[in-house]
């Protein structure tokens, strides 16, 4: 097992790697920005190193440093968490030039996946259901014309390196897709230096079901069920929840077996999630795979017992996964709100500043993820996620009851946060009925 790791990030998630070195004997190497300096959490490691000023692109995001910082502090490996550096094959492929076990994919796996159009390529070969569209990239305005008269309007052009909504059109007559393209491919180009677009069918009203998935390095993937993160406004998600409410038994078989058999071909170590959307007829296409542990982790956790970031670390290390699919059963139900620093009454536009009370819930089938404490100042720099607040109970209901009187019981001030959003969600009579789709908070907030 490893002696010492780094962890590449901040906050909350930085937070919960540290934990789980510590409960694993692993010594942990915070590397931080000066925005960051005064943050608590960083006094729970064995050492912290400050690698820059606010802006992530002087700190968290400059591999030069990290690595330096790494070399330094003599690390065996790197956590890299979610965001910032997390699904750079650049970074990943950094660290196996230093000799430092990356936690996370290698960046063949990581590139492959991330390229959406490779990725959807690997999944059609795999049986891994996809939207019908172009086989590959989409040339020009012709083919992409041809490629949707056979498959149909609406459609919606993507961008090949693009993801979480980002460089997508939705065009739904010949006259916009012919205007759109040579657009689409000049935006894709310009925003991630790779033009190459595809197009397919868009899908109006759908769930977002995503799919839980751990690799080794001796060829074994197992699936942890699924999520639903259809509680979201402009890509970003609010709630998420497994398992997914009102789930046919016989599609969340399908849906879970498929994002396991594509890591499986991907030759995939580490955790995944494969994204689908889902019609009113729980049929399922995949959109994307994030090469990363989630945000939303914890929920999968709670119905499963088994602990991610640590599984991250022990398949890094080379260990074999210690269980067979058999093995992973679910349990109850649970559901994570993510708590924002924003004034939902502003166009959630995020709240900075100092925290005089912090007061998270308790009690049972409660579990508060978050780095803040009384006094913490929230950094203007980084997203405004300030903690994640997650419940397990027997069912989605009594998880919901549950939600609702932890959110009662949580005190922030004076900064304004998504804890309001929250309490009258967990009320709400088409949420608490199951089913919403991707639309669905967004029509509500208008
Ligand atoms: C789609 C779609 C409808 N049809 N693809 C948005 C994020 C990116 N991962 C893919 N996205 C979508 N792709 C087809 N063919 C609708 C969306 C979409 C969406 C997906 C998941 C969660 C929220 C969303 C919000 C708007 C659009």
């Amino acid at each position: 097992m490893f002696k010492r790791i780094l962890i590449a990030n901040r906050g909350e998630i930085c937070l919960r790697i540290m934990r789980a070195c510590r409960e694993m004997g692993i010594e942990t190497v915070c590397v931080y920005s000066t925005a960051d300096k005064d943050a608590p959490y960083l006094r729970l490691a064995d050492r912290a190193i400050c690698i820059g000023t606010g802006p992530a692109k002087e700190s968290y995001l400059n591999i030069a440093r990290i690595i330096a910082a790494a070399e330094i502090a003599d690390v065996d490996a790197i956590h890299p968490g979610y965001g910032f550096l997390s699904e750079r094959p650049d970074f990943s492929q950094a660290c196996r030039d230093c000799k430092i076990e990356f936690i996370g994919p290698t960046p063949e796996a990581m590139a492959m996946l991330g390229d959406k159009v490779a990725c959807k390529q690997t999944a059609k070969a795999n049986k891994v259901p996809i939207f019908p569209g172009s086989e590959g990239a989409i040339e020009d305005e012709e083919e992409a014309v041809g490629v949707a008269n056979k498959i149909g309007y609406p459609v919606i052009i993507k961008a090949a390196a693009g993801g979480g909504g980002r460089g997508m059109r939705v065009c739904r007559n010949e006259a916009t897709l012919r205007s759109s393209i040579r657009a689409a491919q000049q935006e894709a180009a310009a925003a991630f230096g790779n033009g190459a677009v595809f197009i397919e069918k868009f899908l109006e009203h759908a769930r977002h079901i995503e799919v839980q998935v751990l690799g080794d390095k001796h060829g074994h993937a197992v699936h942890l069920f699924e999520r639903d993160c259809s509680m979201q406004r402009r890509h970003q998600k609010v709630i998420e929840e497994a398992p997914a409410p009102g789930l046919n038994p016989k599609k969340r078989e399908q849906v879970c077996e498929s994002a396991a058999r594509l890591i499986r071909a991907a030759k995939y170590h580490s955790a995944a999630t494969v994204e689908f959307l889902m019609d009113q007829d729980q049929n399922f296409y995949m959109l994307e795979v994030n090469t990363r542990v989630q945000v939303e982790h914890p929920v999968t956790e709670m119905i499963t017992g088994i602990d991610i970031v640590k599984a991250t670390i022990m398949v890094a290390a080379g260990h074999e996964l210690p269980w067979r699919q058999k093995d992973i059963t679910m349990r109850g139900h649970a559901m994570e709100c993510r708590i924002n620093a924003e004034d939902p009454d502003k166009g959630f536009r995020p709240c900075a500043g100092l925290i005089t009370r912090f007061e998270p819930p308790g009690g049972p089938g409660v579990r508060m993820d978050t780095h803040v404490v009384t006094g913490y100042t929230v950094p203007p720099n980084y997203d405004s996620m300030i903690g994640k607040l997650i419940c397990h109970a027997d069912d989605r209901e009594q998880c919901m009851n549950r939600l609702a009187r932890a959110l009662r019981e949580f005190h922030v001030e004076p900064i304004k946060t998504t804890i309001p959003l929250h309490e009258r969600l967990m009320q709400d009579g088409p949420f608490r009925q199951g089913g919403i789709d991707i639309h669905y908070l967004e029509r509500l907030l208008k």
